[in-house]
């Protein structure tokens, strides 16, 4: 009897505690009211994994590589009343050297704006770019500049960038100064925006400049992505090595794609290598890279699926979103204090100069530069620039309005529903 007392009792508590145990194997655990900081161990939605596995951090604003941007006009430029015959445009980094700050930029005087490539001539320009010189100007604050006048001449024709020496940036390395653009030899626009790359070279950043006169960032071969045009180049000093990044437009006219290659050397007169994962990043225009912590951040935006994203790539090569964001500096050319020292710890940025194109509208098209500022740095933390909303006032939304076409599109669609 006291056996068998004691099998039910044995019974009975394994039944009992099995209730609890099922509950406790199948406990739904609900995602917590407060925002866990790390990821929790539960199962979660692909938008949850995300959200901790491909963010800086949870929230934008604890995210180091988010930030909004706040744009300043500048001061110490003429545009001949933006007429459209003086054009300033894709600035390069800016850097410090004696205690003032210096930009170069694409530098457009002609007497009439651009006029499309059909009715360019040696001296009517194509396009905003056509025609153009690099120019450069120093800043005591990075608000007010002072114009210096031309750093690398358009040289004689058949050198590259006869038609046009555009698109500049600027490399520090081993106490010389080096200038990248594109060199043109024909008018943008006649198949395509097509060019290479050159480079000049000077003991100061005041000049003069020595042009290397040959091309140093070649076009791809025959069918490759890069064929017809290597722009943007944008060099920095990472893993002992230039890495210079670039764009090329791809793709058919008027429906180009542009994405962002990588070229490495050791020497910045070349030979360059072009990785062999190029392209590297799937979308961008006149894209934006500084070395932050031990890897390289992205500024990306204008094309591609992946516009409005700043990203990041611990080996400078295979880049992930880190952060979305709105209002991007288009030809963003930030300040970046440890570009060229070959940093293993990128502090960041914090302002740059940028660019505004299609001003003056048609038969006037001109660009201007611009100043943009935001929290992309290890060193400051303004909480401004985290806030996620950009609030942009009614007029801004109704400036975006539907043409004439899309309202008869609507109307179609409504007399549709009528009858
Ligand atoms: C810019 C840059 C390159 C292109 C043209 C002038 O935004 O991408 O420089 O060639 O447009």
């Amino acid at each position: 009897m006291l056996l068998i007392t004691l099998l039910i009792s044995i019974v009975a508590c394994k039944t009992e505690s099995k209730p609890e145990s099922i509950i406790k194997e199948k406990k739904i655990k609900v995602f917590p009211q407060k925002l866990p900081d790390e990821k929790p161990d539960m199962e979660l939605s692909a938008a949850l994994n995300r959200l901790y596995d491909a963010y800086p951090a949870p929230k934008p604003q604890d995210n180091e590589l988010f930030s909004q941007f706040k744009y300043t006009e500048l001061k110490g430029f003429n545009y001949n009343n933006h007429d459209g015959t003086i054009s300033r445009r894709d600035p390069s980094k800016v850097i410090f050297h004696n205690g003032k700050y210096y930009v170069w930029y694409t530098y457009r005087n002609t007497p009439t704006p651009p006029r499309g490539a059909k009715e360019s001539s040696d001296v009517i320009p194509s396009s905003d770019w056509d025609l153009a010189e690099i120019w450069y100007a120093t800043s005591v604050d990075g608000f007010t500049w002072e114009e210096q006048g031309v750093a690398i001449k358009r040289p004689e024709k058949p050198i590259v960038g006869w038609r046009a020496v555009t698109t500049s940036d600027i490399l520090e390395w081993k106490g010389k100064y080096y200038l990248y653009y594109q060199g043109f030899m024909e008018a943008s626009g006649k198949r395509g925006d097509d060019c290479p790359v050159a480079v000049s070279y000077a003991d100061s950043p005041d000049g003069p400049w020595t042009p290397y006169n040959k091309i140093v960032i070649p076009n791809g071969g025959e069918g490759a992505w890069d064929q017809f045009s290597i722009h943007d180049p944008y060099p920095l000093v990472h893993n002992g090595k230039i890495y210079l990044y670039y764009k090329s437009d791809f793709g058919k006219k008027g429906d180009w794609i542009r994405m962002q290659g990588l070229a490495t050397a050791d020497n910045p007169l070349g030979p360059f290598t072009k990785n062999p994962l190029n392209p590297v990043i799937s979308s961008g225009h006149e894209t934006s890279l500084f070395p932050f912590k031990s890897g390289i951040a992205a500024l990306v935006y204008k094309d591609g699926n992946e516009h409005n994203t700043i990203q990041y790539a611990e080996d400078g090569v295979n880049f992930e979103i880190a952060a979305i964001s709105e209002l991007m500096p288009y030809a963003a050319a930030p300040f970046v204090a440890d570009a060229f020292t070959d940093t293993k710890n990128g502090r960041g940025i914090t302002w740059g100069l940028s660019h505004f194109i299609n001003l003056g509208g048609k038969g006037q098209f001109h660009s201007m530069l611009a100043r943009f500022d935001c929290d992309l740095s290890q060193d400051i933390n303004d909480p401004i620039f985290k806030e996620p909303r950009v609030k942009y006032d009614p007029e801004f939304y109704f400036k975006q309005s539907l043409t004439e076409k899309q309202k008869k599109r609507i109307e179609a669609v409504t007399e549709k529903l009528r009858n």
